[in-house]
């Protein structure tokens, strides 16, 4: 089990600002110029610095002793008492986590624009907001499959993702075990836990999608729910009648839910059960408070499938299955694509927020292109970027190894990290209030020499220092004012502060100085025989 501290940090709990019985987890950053950073902590208890976990006994159920407000109408959701005009517990915390008013937080859930994935039976987890206004969200995957990984990987899986950023976990369990692996990764979680329950249905009917039934998938949703799943993707938007609209695709349909109903549909040639048996579905939803992550079991598998009849089709639908699970005092997100070149990302996000009245959209990269298996970590942080500048509001992480295997823990990492990257870009261009602090941090820590400060502030520590110490491992190399990259002479960071000091030292303004500081620069290159490219020499 991965515990302790993020290299450079402490873990801290603060209280939360109207409901000091709260606290809020942060991450410290400790600089060297005895300066500090906080930052948004997704890791739960497992980087305290005496971090002692039992997984055998789970986390602490943080949430039992906080406030529950009574039904409205029979919705004990966060939804439904938002629009009563309760501010919960939750609500403050997600407030207090993200630096917002906590009327702020309420109203955007009582508008269905954002959504906090909080089922009463996972006390265990810290309180999240998933919507536009918010910091983008991302959502790693797990989950064994019949060929591969026990309980203890996938439980180590989850707190790797959520030690590197990971806002959600699915579990996509097929194998065997699905009931217990997921009882293992809830009970240990701190993040929110979706899954995908058309999967462990279908094991219960030896894999067959025609034997599936209404009260299988029902029963499946009610041992899920009572286990404490947050979310969970119903596939509600494949239609008997879109089916046929996949036929002349390059990859027909590749959702795994979707293609699972659409083999039922056509099976029995009737409309879905998760269609007409929507309502009934709300009805469970609402007592737990499940949010409902409507599957895109019609999403584009390929370039040259993006945004076509299927797809939007579906879309539509999901829209109305919004409305309908809205008046249930159901919360809502609405799945999205898949694989889309970059100048069609856009439409899905206007088409969704305009069908789907702004419900948060959660995304599955889109890879940019399909020519880098293998990469599709990069292809597809292209167009998350891009699709979460444009207002998408959590992305689904996808890993190096998507289109090739499972991935392991390295490939979690990986994929965590890169999706942080496309998240925090988005958060930069959509100005998120606080989103460039932390950038303003590591360029200053960058700009002064201070290494270890510039490893300490960055989304992977260890890889950076890594990377660093691999040509200059030597201690003095951590205050050196140049790396290997361009050596002594040639690091223009170094170079730009010498002119700073030079201006400074002769009572020049910063462009006179440029041009002194040049000038002595060009001598200096000058007397090395203008070679560009010195040996490195290590300190
Ligand atoms: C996210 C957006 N669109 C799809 N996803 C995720 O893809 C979904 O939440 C689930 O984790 C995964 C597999 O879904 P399918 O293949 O069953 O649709
Ligand atoms: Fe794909």
């Amino acid at each position: 089990m991965t515990t302790g501290p993020i290299e450079g940090s402490s873990k801290r709990y603060e209280p939360v600002p109207g409901a000091e019985h709260l606290r809020y987890p942060v991450r410290r950053i400790h600089l060297s110029n005895d300066e500090h950073f906080d930052v948004y902590d997704t890791s739960g208890p497992y980087t305290d610095t005496e971090a002692k976990i039992d997984v055998t006994s789970g986390l602490a159920p943080l949430r039992d002793d906080w406030d529950r407000p009574a039904p409205v109408a029979g919705a004990a959701t966060q939804l439904a008492w938002a629009r009563e005009g309760i501010t919960t517990d939750e609500m403050a915390y997600v407030a207090a986590r993200e630096g917002f008013d906590p009327e702020f937080v309420r109203a955007e859930v009582a508008a269905g624009r954002a959504v906090i994935p909080a089922n009463h039976r996972h006390p265990e987890s810290e309180p999240m907001i998933i919507g536009r206004a918010f910091a983008v969200k991302i959502n790693a995957n797990i989950g064994n499959s019949a060929v591969s990984s026990s309980i203890d990987e996938e439980v180590e899986k989850m707190v790797w993702a959520a030690r590197w950023g990971a806002d959600t976990l699915m579990d996509l369990s097929t194998g065997r075990h699905i009931h217990k692996t997921r009882e293992w990764i809830l009970r240990n979680s701190p993040i929110p836990v979706g899954t995908v329950p058309i999967y462990q249905a279908l094991e219960k009917v030896n894999g067959d999608p025609a034997k599936l039934t209404w009260e299988i998938f029902r029963d499946t949703v009610i041992e899920q729910a009572e286990q404490g799943v947050d979310y969970m993707t119903v596939h509600a938007g494949v239609l008997l009648r879109y089916v046929p609209l996949t036929a002349r695709r390059v990859t027909g349909i590749v959702s795994r839910g979707g293609s699972i109903m659409a083999a039922w549909c056509l099976a029995h040639h009737q409309e879905s059960f998760l269609y007409t048996r929507f309502e009934e579905l709300c009805e469970i939803f609402r007592r737990y408070d499940i949010t409902f992550s409507l599957g895109d079991g019609l999403r584009p598998g390929s370039i040259a499938d993006a945004n076509d009849d299927a797809q939007f089709a579906e879309l539509r639908t999901l829209g109305e299955l919004t409305a309908v699970a809205k008046s249930h005092g159901v919360q809502v997100m609405i799945e999205g694509p898949g694989h889309v070149p970059m100048h069609k990302i856009e439409e899905n996000v206007r088409l969704e927020e305009e069908l789907c009245e702004g419900a948060p959209f959660y995304t599955l990269g889109p890879l940019a292109t399909d020519i880098a298996p293998a990469y599709d970590h990069i292809t597809s942080a292209i167009g998350a970027a891009m699709i979460a500048r444009a207002g998408t509001a959590m992305l689904c992480y996808v890993t190096p190894k998507e289109h090739l295997g499972l991935p392991n823990r390295d490939d979690v990492k990986v994929g965590v990290i890169t999706y942080k990257i496309a998240a925090h870009a988005a958060d930069l261009a959509k100005e998120h209030p606080r989103a460039q602090e932390r950038d303003d941090a590591l360029s200053r820590a960058r700009f002064e020499f201070r290494w270890n400060d510039q490893f300490a502030l960055s989304l992977d520590p260890d890889t950076a220092r890594e990377y660093h110490d691999e040509t200059l491992p030597a201690e003095p190399a951590k205050t050196a004012h140049f790396c290997s990259m361009c050596g002594p002479k040639f690091c223009s960071m170094r170079i730009s502060a010498d002119v700073r000091e030079y201006a400074a030292r002769n009572g020049l303004d910063s462009v006179e100085a440029i041009e002194a500081g040049m000038a002595e620069k060009s001598a200096e290159f000058a007397a090395t025989g203008n070679k560009v490219y010195l040996p490195v020499r290590a300190v």
